[in-house]
């Protein structure tokens, strides 16, 4: 039988989270095993990460300003650079050691310690292991079974680390050969924004600049962990703070970086210890809660604004959007009790961040995947544009919606044609330019990848980076699929588990990494890309290759697409691969929108802006302007069953990138020592008659038509709103159902999964 904890021995156990930023940070850095393990002159690329000269971090996709300061990169910018320069290598003879089904036992961070791959590998099926391969023998087999599968039947998914122009002539090889199945790393995370921002703004991306963070007078700042996943935010947000503007935070965890922030490059701030208090309001709403949240705050706004004339922009709501009054009067019906039960917090808090909303002259919403990753996530991010819309927070001097995106060059990808939708791809201009004829069918995005994939319809997968089979949602069913297929092939700088799910025939590209010099006919070549705030520049490698076969992507690309594809005079991938500016032309040619020049604009420093229509209050909606969202729900997860479940989150640790863990400490959040964990808040862990350090099953409490568990998992007790649990992505992915995913852009639903724990 299980003890009961006082209250006080609860609260007591409650993890402290520490200031974000601050010592940590830099002495985590130079003091690293990291650091030790990486080759020499790596620090000399930390120095050079996100300036004019240098190379773009391969971390996340916040902004490359043009002052950068005198280290432009963070904590985990140096992690994720000293984890691509590692002197490790994943060299033939380790393969030599192990069978597949041997390294499939070994765990993420075991496997990519191995270091860089270093040559092509070759599965052999009679001997369960991968073997050394020559680049040639490798371009002639992929490129011969390529020809003999019907087009229908291959998948080419890209993770958004891939630069602009391998991204660009990825898109083009796909089309080329005959399919639009172009899933990208965004199907898992910022779909929703690609899809749903567009309904109620016309925008795709979000219409910030770095100057509106420096004129706002309050943010609204939902489910994004700053501290962890885009630290360099935390600057412009300090001085926000400091100069006066009020930041409102939406997220069931406290996470540090929201609450406080010593800033690690402020000598005073480092000495005295001195933390700037972030947030000014923390709504810990619980999962899927903002949808009722944000609704609490438009109405106390909308009950305001009955009294005090001028308070809502009239004249902004008149001319600029449509559907208004279907909104206020379903906020007017909407009573505070409804709207209490399905947010998680009182009425009081919505009112406090009303008025924070209500007296604040310009105010920005910023959002990450605690609002993408939901059942009706698009709805959620309908509602934080309604608050915008209500004072004409967007389209003038420090307003704005700003999703904060994920992989670095995830935004960019989209922008130069990696998209399954025909409608979204510049079908004339590839006719235009290269001749190219565009297959008139939609393609696959990552969750009807799966589907085809489960009903024994996809015969090839060809993966541009990116650990596609840990990364999507249930990994019991989707990893016994994965083998059936014909022919796997992994362009990649390290071992992860997707490779060890060979199909019939599978291979293992190795490929250079940001920071690495890429040499080809032309010389030294630049690469581009483009961050959340729509700026595109470029970086450049100069450190010397892994290996003497390791090649780029772009070059990879190339010469996979002349081996499989049959010639064409416009089709020069041979010139392309030897001078990458060439690439940049025809990006130029096919998106002259966006990209006029680019091979001489994208060396500004700070990056060229690409514009956004939304920005100047031209709406490219079905009604041509800004569109109210009436919810259908309260809560943005599954219907409530009624059954005893709890909503379980899926997180990333201050440790890891995406699936690649670099250790066991989650600094920021006060844990260390292991990934198997269920957070859960004290007092569900004695409703339920646990106790702390408890081994437990859950196990999906909806779709059970199919049984997903995870077990082992340690019971530890977290500050989180009542019915919610906690834990690690990918560990838990098995609990995600694929069914499970935002109504609009098929999003898998990673946040607010009801499940069970099994006695
Ligand atoms: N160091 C590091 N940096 C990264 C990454 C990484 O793994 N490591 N990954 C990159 C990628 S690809 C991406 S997409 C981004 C992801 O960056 P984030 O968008 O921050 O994604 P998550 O880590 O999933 O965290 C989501 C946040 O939402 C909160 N949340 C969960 N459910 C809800 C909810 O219902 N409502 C609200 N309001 N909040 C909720 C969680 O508590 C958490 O704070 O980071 C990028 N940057
Ligand atoms: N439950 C749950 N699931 C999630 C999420 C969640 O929050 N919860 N988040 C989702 C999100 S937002 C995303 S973006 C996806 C991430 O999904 P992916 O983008 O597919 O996964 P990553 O872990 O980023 O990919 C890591 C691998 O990429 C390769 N790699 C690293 N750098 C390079 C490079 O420069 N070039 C090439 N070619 N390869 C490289 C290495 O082999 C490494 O092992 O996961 C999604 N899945
Ligand atoms: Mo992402």
């Amino acid at each position: 039988m299980t003890e009961r904890q006082t209250p006080e021995a609860e609260a007591q156990a409650i993890k402290v989270p520490e200031a974000a930023g601050g010592w940590g940070s830099l002495e985590g850095i130079a003091a690293t095993e990291l650091s030790q393990r990486a080759g020499p002159g790596a620090l000399e690329t930390l120095r050079h990460l996100n300036k004019p000269d240098g190379t773009a971090c391969t971390s996340c996709a916040w902004i490359k300003p043009p002052n950068p300061a005198a280290f432009e990169f963070c904590e985990n910018g140096a992690k994720a650079t000293l984890w691509d320069l590692t002197s490790a290598r994943c060299t033939p003879a380790f393969f030599d050691k192990l069978t597949v089904s041997d390294l499939w036992g070994l765990s993420a961070n075991e496997l990519e310690r191995e270091g860089r791959l270093t040559e092509p590998m070759r599965y052999d099926p009679a001997t369960d292991r991968y073997v050394r391969a020559t680049w040639d023998e490798a371009f002639a087999a992929i490129g011969s079974r390529l020809k003999a599968i019907p087009a229908q039947a291959m998948t080419f998914y890209a993770s958004g680390k891939a630069a602009l122009e391998p991204s660009y002539l990825y898109a083009v090889w796909a089309r080329a050969l005959g399919h639009n199945n172009l899933p990208d790393s965004s199907n898992m995370c910022h779909e929703t924004t690609s899809v749903g921002l567009k309904k109620v703004i016309g925008s795709p991306v979000g219409t910030c600049q770095l100057e509106d963070l420096e004129q706002c007078d309050a943010i609204f700042y939902l489910g994004q962990n700053p501290g962890t996943n885009s630290p360099r935010i935390l600057h412009p947000l300090q001085q926000a703070v400091k100069r006066g503007c009020k930041i409102v935070a939406f997220n069931p965890l406290k996470e540090a970086g929201l609450v406080e922030f010593i800033n690690p490059q402020s000598p005073l701030e480092m000495l005295t210890g001195k933390a700037t208090r972030l947030s000014h309001l923390y709504l810990q709403v619980r999962p899927g809660g903002d949808i009722a949240a944000l609704m609490g705050v438009c109405k106390h706004v909308l009950a305001r604004a009955e009294r005090e004339a001028g308070l809502l922009d009239h004249a902004f709501i008149a001319q600029h959007t449509h559907d208004f009054d279907a909104f206020r009067a379903k906020v007017e019906t909407t009573g505070w009790e409804a709207l209490e039960a399905a947010s998680g917090v009182t009425r009081a808090e919505m009112e406090a961040a009303g008025d924070v909303y209500a007296d604040a002259k310009a105010v920005i919403g910023i959002y990450g995947m605690g609002l993408t990753q939901q059942v009706h996530g698009s709805e959620a991010i309908g509602l934080l544009v309604n608050l915008l819309l209500l004072r004409g927070n967007i389209g003038r001097p420090g307003t704005g919606c700003s999703p904060i995106r994920g992989h670095s060059n995830v935004q960019g990808q989209r922008t130069v044609g990696i998209t399954e939708k025909v409608s979204l791809a510049p079908v004339d201009k590839y006719l235009d330019v290269l001749g190219l004829e565009t297959p008139p069918q939609d393609g696959h995005n990552t969750a009807k990848f799966l589907e085809a994939l489960l009903a024994g319809k996809n015969r090839v997968y060809l993966g541009l980076g990116g650990n596609l089979a840990m990364a999507v949602p249930d990994h019991g069913r989707v990893h016994a699929a994965w083998r059936n297929m014909d022919l796997t092939v992994h362009i990649a700088t390290r071992l992860n588990h997707t490779h060890l799910l060979p199909g019939k025939e599978s291979w293992i590209l190795p490929c250079l990494v940001r920071s690495e010099e890429d040499i080809q006919a032309s010389g030294n070549q630049f690469v581009s890309i483009e961050d959340s705030f729509s700026h595109i520049y470029s970086s450049m490698g100069r450190r010397k290759p892994a290996g003497e076969h390791v090649m780029s992507e772009t070059a990879i690309i190339c010469e996979l697409a002349k081996a499989s594809l049959p010639e064409n005079p416009r089709w020069r991938w041979e010139e392309w691969r030897g001078d990458y500016a060439r690439i940049r032309d025809l990006i130029a040619q096919t998106f002259p929108k966006e990209f006029a020049d680019m091979d001489r604009r994208m060396h500004e420093p700070g990056g060229f802006y690409r514009g956004n229509d939304a920005r100047n209050r031209i709406w490219h909606t079905q009604s041509g302007k800004a569109e109210f969202t009436d919810p259908t729900v309260l809560n943005a997860g599954p219907a409530d069953d009624g059954a005893d479940t709890l909503r379980l989150i899926t997180l990333r640790s201050n440790d890891q990138f995406n699936t690649t863990v670099y250790g066991m400490n989650d600094r920021l959040r006060g844990l260390s020592g292991e990934r198997t964990i269920a957070l859960m808040p004290p007092g569900e862990i004695s409703r339920l008659g646990l106790v702390e350090g408890q081994r437990i099953t859950l196990v999906t409490a909806t779709d059970t038509t199919t049984r997903r568990s995870v077990a082992g998992l340690k019971v530890v007790p977290y500050d989180l709103p009542a019915g919610t649990v906690a834990g690690y992505f990918p560990e838990l992915n098995a609990l995600v159902p694929l069914g499970l995913r935002d109504k609009l852009s098929d999003t898998p639903a990673s946040k607010g999964v009801p499940v069970r724990i099994e006695p």
